[in-house]
C-alpha cells in the first residue's frame, strides 16, 4: 500500500473503516482488508472487537447470501480464504484472557482435513475464554494428539473436521483413547460442518459444538462441573496410561 492510500483509510471514521472492512471481506479483496485492520488496529481497535464485529459478522452474512444464492461458489470461496487471511492476522493478537488460566485445550484436525478457519476461530475463542491452547495445526496423526494430551495434560482435546471424510478418522481416534484408558481424562469436544449433536453421541465425545462460542462456554461450563464432581469424589479420575511414541507437533499458540 502506498503512503497516499495509507493516509487515505487513515483519514475515514472508524464506522467507515468497519463497513469497509466488512465490503472488502465479503468481495474476497485480500490486500485492501487486511490494509483496513492494520488501520483499525493503529486506531485502538480491539482485535477481538474486530473478530466479532468485521470477520464474524461478515462470515454470518456470506453464509446466508450463498444459501440463498445471492453469492455464488466462486465468490464465497473467495471471501471465506480472505477471512481465513484475516483470521490468522488476528490470532496472535487475541491472547489468552488476564489471570490464572481456566485449562489447557489440544485443539487439531482429523488426518486427511487441511481446512482450518474454522478451527483457527474456535481456538482464538478458547483462549480469550482463558484456555491455554496447544495448536496441531491440520492433518493431524492420531500419536501426535496422543502426545500432546500426554506432554501438556491436557484438560480438552477439540477435534475438527470439516470432511465427511474425517469422521471415521474421529471415530477411531476416541475409541483408541478408550482402548488406552484415558477417556475419562479428557473433556472431548468435536465440531465441523458435517457433525451433529448425534454424531457426537455416536462417537462417544463429550458434545458436539456448533460454532466457536458455543465451544468456549461448553468447555468452561464442562471442565467446571466435571472438576466440581472430581472435588466430591463423585467421579474418579483415571490417571494418564498412554506411552506413545513422541510425535513432537505441538506448537503453544493462540
Ligand atoms: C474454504 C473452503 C475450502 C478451502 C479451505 C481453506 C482453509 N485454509 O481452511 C480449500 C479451498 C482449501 C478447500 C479444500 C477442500 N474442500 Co472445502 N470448503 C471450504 C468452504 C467453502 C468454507 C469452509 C470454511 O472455512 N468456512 C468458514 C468457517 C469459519 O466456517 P466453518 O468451517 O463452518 O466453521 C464454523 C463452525 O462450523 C464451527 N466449527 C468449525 N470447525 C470446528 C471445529 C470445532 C472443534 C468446533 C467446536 C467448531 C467448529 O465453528 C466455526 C466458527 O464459528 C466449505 C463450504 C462450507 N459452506 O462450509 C467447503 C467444504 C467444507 N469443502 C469441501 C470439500 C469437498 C473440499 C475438498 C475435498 C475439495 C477438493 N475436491 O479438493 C478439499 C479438501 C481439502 C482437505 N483435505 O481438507 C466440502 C466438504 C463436503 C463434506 N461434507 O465432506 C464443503 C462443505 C463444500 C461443499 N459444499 O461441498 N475447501
Amino acid at each position: 500500500m502506498t503512503d497516499e492510500s495509507a493516509e487515505k483509510l487513515r483519514s475515514r471514521t472508524t464506522a467507515q473503516l468497519l463497513g469497509q472492512l466488512r465490503a472488502d471481506l465479503y468481495h474476497g479483496a485480500t490486500p485492501a482488508a487486511l490494509a483496513a485492520i492494520d488501520t483499525l488496529l493503529a486506531c485502538g481497535w480491539d482485535p477481538h472487537t474486530l473478530l466479532e464485529e468485521g470477520l464474524l459478522r461478515t462470515l454470518r452474512t456470506i453464509d446466508g447470501d450463498a444459501r440463498d444464492g445471492i453469492l455464488f461458489a466462486p465468490e464465497a470461496l473467495q471471501a471465506v480464504a480472505t477471512i481465513g487471511s484475516a483470521v490468522k492476522v488476528l490470532r496472535p493478537l487475541i491472547g489468552r484472557s488476564a489471570g490464572e488460566p481456566f485449562g489447557t485445550v489440544v485443539i487439531g484436525t482429523v488426518r486427511g482435513v487441511t481446512h482450518d478457519i474454522g478451527k483457527d476461530i474456535v481456538a482464538m475463542m478458547l483462549a480469550r475464554a482463558g484456555f491455554t491452547i496447544v495448536d496441531l495445526g491440520t492433518d493431524t496423526p492420531c500419536d501426535a494428539f496422543l502426545e500432546a494430551l500426554r506432554v501438556h495434560h491436557a484438560d480438552v482435546l477439540v477435534l475438527s473436521t470439516q470432511l465427511t471424510a474425517g469422521i471415521p478418522h474421529m471415530k477411531a481416534f476416541i475409541e483408541r483413547m478408550c482402548a488406552l484408558r484415558i477417556r475419562e481424562t479428557h473433556l472431548v469436544l468435536v465440531g465441523g460442518t458435517p457433525l451433529n449433536e448425534e454424531f457426537a453421541k455416536a462417537v462417544g465425545a463429550d458434545a458436539y459444538c456448533r460454532d466457536a462460542a458455543t465451544c468456549a462456554e461448553t468447555a468452561r461450563s464442562l471442565l467446571a462441573a466435571r472438576r466440581a464432581g472430581d472435588a466430591s469424589g463423585a467421579r474418579p479420575r483415571t490417571p494418564l496410561h498412554h506411552d506413545t511414541a513422541p510425535a513432537a507437533r505441538a506448537t503453544r499458540a493462540g
